[in-house]
């Protein structure tokens, strides 16, 4: 694939000791999290600006912000600079000619740790498929930017610049998509061989970060990698568990994040259609963090949930790292959502505390979606 992105250059392992200064928004869970992404992607993070909009001028940001940006990263030294919104190309061509740093915007910052993180062929094609995306209107963005109409733009047979590029793009979306359809048929086979095997299948999901392979691990005796760094998980894995006298499958996967690009979830439909198709989803949650920041990841969670198409009656809601959490919180948190309908557990899936009530807790709510289901086939 072309390696030109418009606007911003990819990371790359240089990132590892490159400094970068970002721009954010007033609100701390926003600026904890813009900085947990800077980290994941290799940055190292000197200063943190914040506006209360990101003002859709010439720059993104405000006229003076570019000039106290430009002063900013003379100063702390930082190449990049971080824009915790999604920019134009000629946004970010801007701010980054008065500023000499780089520009990126919070979406090529994500594509950007997935790129890293990326390690099976279907995550790499997912993730190329949505740079891709990304590129799509910049690439229109960037050529009109540089012609402004001019006859240069024009190739030898009367083609637009635009449309060179556009063309290029459009093939080698397709190309990708073919190769995508491979792994999804194959993805389709086993599914088709779990479902004649009648074996309940159990998806984990939730907001990265939450605990979700940690949990895996420990059910399934596995040693999948854990981190706190974000998206560690981005593709599939799926074991046999058991739940006292009988199996289930269990399937952890790419994590949650709020303001997730659309294309984004587009381009790992064929991963996170698991979830539509299970039993049951345990739907984690980080019980740790301040009420503030639980609802915004729990509403983020359901927002994409509710995108695939998965109703309410198959989550379980698990509250992890209970040995770090606030027993007041939890409680508050527990009345609300049960108050919603949802049924919860607390554990500690570091320790290992409570996973015996969570497997009592899985098969309940599998004979309940068992339950329910014949009364649908009945009706
Ligand atoms: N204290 C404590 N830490 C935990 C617990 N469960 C997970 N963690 C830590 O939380 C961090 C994230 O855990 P992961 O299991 O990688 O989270 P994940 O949901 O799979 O994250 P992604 O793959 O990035 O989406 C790791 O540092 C874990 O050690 C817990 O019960 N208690
Ligand atoms: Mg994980």
């Amino acid at each position: 694939m072309d390696s030109t992105t418009f606007g911003a250059k990819k990371s790359d392992s240089n990132h590892l000791t490159e400094t970068a200064t970002i721009v954010s928004f007033p609100d701390l869970f926003t600026q904890a999290e813009i900085r947990e992404l800077a980290k994941a992607a290799g940055y190292h993070v000197t200063e943190i600006i914040t506006q209360r909009r990101i003002i859709k001028s010439e720059f993104g940001v405000g006229v003076g912000k570019a000039e106290e940006l430009k002063n900013m990263v003379e100063e702390n030294g930082s190449k990049t600079i971080i824009v915790d919104e999604k920019l134009t190309s000629s946004q970010a061509n801007n701010l980054s000619k008065v500023t000499h740093a780089e520009v990126i915007d919070r979406e090529r910052l994500i594509l950007n740790i997935f790129a890293k993180r990326a390690a099976t062929v279907e995550a790499k094609l997912q993730v190329q498929l949505a740079e891709l995306k990304y590129e799509m209107p910049r690439a229109r963005d960037e050529v009109r930017y540089s012609v402004k109409g001019e006859r240069m733009g024009f190739s030898g047979m009367g083609e637009t610049a635009v449309d060179v590029r556009f063309k290029a793009l459009r093939r080698q979306m397709v190309f990708i998509n073919q190769k995508l359809k491979k792994a999804r048929t194959q993805r389709q086979l086993q599914r088709a061989q779990r479902q004649k095997l009648q074996i309940p299948f159990i998806s984990l999901a939730g907001y990265t970060s939450s605990g979700k392979t940690t949990l895996f691990n420990k059910l399934a005796s596995e040693t999948k990698e854990e981190s706190p760094s974000l998206f560690t998980t981005l593709s599939t894995t799926t074991r046999a568990v058991r739940l006292f006298d009988s199996e289930v499958l269990l399937s952890d996967s790419v994590g949650f994040i709020s303001r997730l690009p659309t294309y984004l979830i587009e381009s790992f439909k064929s991963t996170l259609e698991e979830l539509n198709l299970a039993d049951l989803i345990l739907l984690i949650v980080d019980a740790s963090e301040s009420s503030e920041s639980i609802q915004i990841k729990l509403e983020s969670s359901f927002d994409i949930l509710k995108q695939l198409g998965v109703d309410q009656e198959r989550i379980l809601l698990v509250l992890n790292k209970m040995d770090l959490a606030k027993r007041e919180n939890v409680d508050v948190l527990e009345k609300e959502y049960a108050g919603h309908g949802f049924k919860t557990v607390r554990i500690s899936a570091v320790r290992g505390d409570g996973l015996h009530r969570l497997k009592l807790q899985i098969k309940e709510s599998l004979k309940t979606e068992t339950k329910n289901e014949n009364q649908i086939m009945r009706a």
